[in-house]
């Protein structure tokens, strides 16, 4: 019975259209639909390398500024100016170096986004994680899974005592996207230590596991990777291994009673770039984060030539492709967000010839 609507009013034009159902908030499909559905990832993060040397004088004014009981966590974030705003370095990933003077302490908190340290710089800190303490010493690797209570500090170790530097990373942007953040402070800023330190370890750290009462699997019960043991492995297979032609030497740190990573959301690697490595080109979905711990070498990301050197950090967006390189010996930790991709089936790497 209705007349078409085209017979009453003329036809809208396309945008008269679009104004007239944003009102109900209705959008056209077809005007976003190739970028919604893009033939390929174009992550708006940017290659980017953060120079220690340049960081540093920075990080060091900031313990003058405030002090890290104040601050909670003093941590200047590095944030990926392709996201600006947005405290992340990359679309799913935060991080940020943390300072930690003698004698102060970051007080006792829990939240449920998953962290992860990589000691950068100087040696007396600790950590405590559910009631262990751990001492950090430069390139160890340490986990601090969602809802677990952490606090910090510095009291100095061997008569030293000096700032410490470590990289934070983060699942922060995650758990933004799915709102699905909470956090609670401790009432105490020092949570009580009520397991031995390396207690954990014992049970954990040598391939073997207790008999009873192991608990959950979600997260490593190791949460200290101390950088010793890696590096003695890498050092093996430099003299054992043939090298691989896009990784060199590389290793993923894993969660001993699952073989997974040892957090649900990051998985984190350890690799040696033999002296005078020369690379050939890789790509993948999980952009990348990368923590020159020794030697020196180049990153070449979409192109884009980045020379590194020891504590630097650099950062490689998804499906960028990635050409590493040494000079002398090179070690390099990284992270990305590879669990998730590779749960959801939309993980996706290549190995090019050259
Ligand atoms: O150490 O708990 O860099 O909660 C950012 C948020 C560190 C921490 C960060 C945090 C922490």
């Amino acid at each position: 019975m209705n007349a078409p609507y085209a017979f009453h009013e003329p036809a809208p034009t396309r945008q008269d259209f679009y104004d007239r159902i944003r009102g109900l908030n209705l959008t056209p499909l077809w005007e976003s639909l190739h970028s919604l559905v893009p033939r390929e990832p174009r992550s708006p993060a940017t290659p980017t390398l953060w120079r220690y040397r340049d960081v540093q004088p920075y990080l060091m004014q900031s313990g003058q500024l405030i002090t890290a009981e104040e601050a909670v966590r003093r941590v200047l974030v590095l944030e990926n100016p392709g996201l600006p705003g947005l405290s992340s370095i990359t679309q799913s990933l935060y991080a940020g170096l943390q300072l930690i003077l003698p004698g102060e302490v970051a007080p006792s908190h829990r939240h449920a986004q998953s962290a992860l340290r990589f000691i950068v710089d100087g040696k007396g800190a600790y950590t405590t994680v559910d009631g262990e303490r751990t001492l950090m010493h430069p390139g160890d690797f340490i986990i601090t899974p969602s809802w677990a209570w952490h606090d910090h500090g510095n009291e100095g170790i061997d008569g030293v005592s000096e700032p410490v530097v470590w990289l934070d990373g983060l699942d922060i942007p995650m758990l933004r996207f799915f709102d699905a953040g909470f956090a609670e402070n401790d009432t105490e800023l020092s949570q009580r230590v009520t397991h031995p330190e390396g207690s954990t370890f014992a049970r954990f750290g040598y391939n073997m596991a207790p008999v009873k009462n192991v608990g959950a699997l979600a997260n490593s019960p190791i949460f200290n990777y101390p950088y010793a043991r890696s590096r003695e492995a890498l050092d093996t297979l430099k003299r054992t291994d043939a090298v691989d032609a896009w990784h060199g030497h590389k290793l993923r740190y894993v969660n001993p009673l699952t073989g997974g990573s040892p957090m649900p959301t990051i998985a984190t690697f350890l690799q040696l770039l033999p002296a005078a490595f020369a690379g050939k080109r890789h790509r993948a979905t999980d952009g990348t984060v990368y923590c020159v711990v020794e030697g020196r070498g180049s990153a070449v990301i979409d192109g884009q030539r980045f020379e590194f050197e020891p504590h630097d950090v650099f950062v490689v967006p998804s499906w960028a492709e990635l050409r590493l390189s040494s000079i002398d010996d090179a070690v390099l930790f990284s992270f990305s967000d590879r669990p998730l991709q590779s749960a959801a089936s939309i993980l996706r790497e290549a190995f090019l010839d050259n």
